[in-house]
């Protein structure tokens, strides 16, 4: 059964693998446009073949996140208060050598600091992720990154710290609720003073939907009595599953946040223990180790499968973006085409059309004018010597008669073969310009139409995709 199960793992892994390597190519496709969805997904591609799990701590403000993850780390680390605190969410990740890198937006380079000692990483991590010290994020914080030893970090999990929501800070709250698509499993934390809140009961619902594990913790158990803690538990385990409507997989781990940092500084067993700290922690360390690739294989197909919606979202619009202009395009294309038929009836044109060839007519009637002007003056000369020579005379009357009488004929004759002349040029150069433009508009309208076509395939790729997600979060097993 084992060997069957964990054979059945490592081919989806194989699978998932393969469908967002191709997804990634298909996005490199698309061009910068699109550039923001494949570098989420590339990150998102990155951390499965890593097998990063991101275990973020989320909660009402003051319930104690901070604290929590400094009694996991066996330090105070991350700075912690009694006023609304954290407002930049911290990414603890393993490393042997300890150090913080902080990077901001643009290009301003990062903060880095490396350091062993706990309250010197505190003081330089509160000047970045703290409310008093980086109001509503005025610093551009872009990341900020704490590098750590510690027992739970060595199994690839990275802890994230997160602003908590429903104080005035209502930056706070939408930093988290942004931060929530990166976050695959995470440790709600609530505390009996009060037990839990309407504010906080909204917010568990929105995290349900987007996490695929949540572990519910009880912090600040050392205000209770046992029979109070009794109370306080059955009261919150009530309220996840009537009002929050989670009915499976849930556990309520009750802990001392504050006792738990302050025996593992002491190295106090009993009061670790008492704390409850030490039973949390081996429960998220065992389960971490045996579930860890099954929750990534659940979130991750999730998360790429959102990246894929907002990504055909985005390309749906753009194809409407073509289609509108193209269906306009192809009444205008209609409309010009009768208007070369009733041009080509009538034979004139309109000014617009003949604009650039006004210079050019202008030019070609001044030259037909200077023919017309040497031809007449020719012929009049004939006309004129043919009466000196042939009739042997010079009779003054004579002549100016002989011309008065050939005068008409010939501007008759001349006018008529120069309007025809100016009839067949005109229709060959408006024909042309007509040519010019249709070829235009058709060269425009198959490009436009080249482009739909790529993006409707585009569109039928992705959703093939998405099918095949959505077969990897349906057969992923309830954890
Ligand atoms: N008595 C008691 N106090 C605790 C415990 N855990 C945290 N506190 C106190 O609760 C207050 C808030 O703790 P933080 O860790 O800053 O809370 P937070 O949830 O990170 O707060 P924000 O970052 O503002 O959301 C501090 O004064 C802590 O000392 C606990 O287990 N017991
Ligand atoms: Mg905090």
């Amino acid at each position: 059964m084992g060997g069957n199960s964990e054979k059945q793992t490592t081919t989806t892994s194989h699978n998932l693998t393969q469908t967002l390597y191709k997804l990634l190519k298909l996005i490199d496709q698309m061009g910068s446009d699109y550039e923001l969805y494949r570098s989420k997904l590339e990150e998102i591609a990155q951390r499965y073949s890593q097998g990063k799990i991101h275990l973020a701590v989320l909660g009402q403000f003051k319930r104690g996140k901070s604290s929590l993850l400094n009694a996991l780390l066996g330090e105070k680390l991350l700075p912690t208060a009694v006023i609304p605190l954290t407002s930049v969410p911290t990414y603890i990740r393993y490393s042997e050598h300890p150090y913080v890198h902080v990077s901001f937006e643009g290009n301003k380079a990062g903060d880095t600091l490396s350091s062993k000692d706990p309250q010197e990483i505190q003081q330089f991590l509160s000047m970045y992720v703290s409310e008093e010290a980086n109001p509503n994020n005025t610093l551009h914080v872009e990341g900020v990154e704490l590098y750590y030893d510690a027992e739970i970090l060595k199994k690839g999990v990275v802890l994230i710290d997160t602003p908590g929501i429903g104080s005035t800070h209502r930056h706070n709250t939408e930093a988290t609720l942004n931060f929530l698509p990166q976050c695959d499993a995470a440790l709600f934390l609530m505390s009996a003073d009060p037990p839990i809140t309407e504010v906080e009961l909204e917010f568990l619902k929105q995290v349900a939907t987007r996490v695929n594990k949540i572990f519910f913790i009880l912090n600040k158990i050392d205000y209770l009595s046992p029979e109070e803690l009794e109370e306080v538990q059955r009261f919150i385990m009530r309220v996840i599953r009537e009002k929050a409507g989670i009915q499976e997989g849930i556990a309520l781990y009750p802990v001392s946040a504050k006792l738990g940092l302050e025996a593992k500084c002491s190295h106090d067993t009993t009061l670790l223990s008492q704390s409850r700290l030490d039973y949390l922690e081996d429960h998220i360390i065992r389960f971490m180790s045996q579930k860890k690739e099954k929750i990534l294989q659940a979130s991750i197909p999730r998360k790429s499968f959102d990246i894929l919606t907002d990504l055909e979202m985005q390309l749906r619009l753009s194809l409407k973006a073509y289609t509108m202009p193209q269906e306009e395009l192809q009444q205008k294309l209609m409309l010009f085409d009768e208007t070369i038929q009733q041009a080509e009836q009538q034979k004139t044109f309109s000014g617009d059309i003949l604009a650039g060839e006004r210079k050019r007519l202008l030019e070609l009637l001044e030259e037909q004018s200077e023919n017309l002007r040497q031809k007449g003056r020719h012929y009049l000369e004939s006309v004129a010597n043919s009466c000196l020579y042939e009739k042997n005379t010079i009779d003054e009357n004579a002549i100016t008669q002989a011309l008065a009488l050939a005068i008409p004929g010939f501007f008759e004759h001349e006018l008529g073969q120069m309007s025809r002349f100016f009839d067949t040029h005109i229709i060959t150069i408006t024909r042309k310009a007509i040519d010019v433009a249709i070829q235009k508009k058709q060269t425009y309208v198959s490009e436009v139409a080249g482009q739909v076509t790529h993006l409707e395939q585009l569109i039928a790729a992705l959703e093939e995709h998405k099918k095949h997600l959505a077969s990897f979060i349906r057969d992923s097993e309830t954890i």
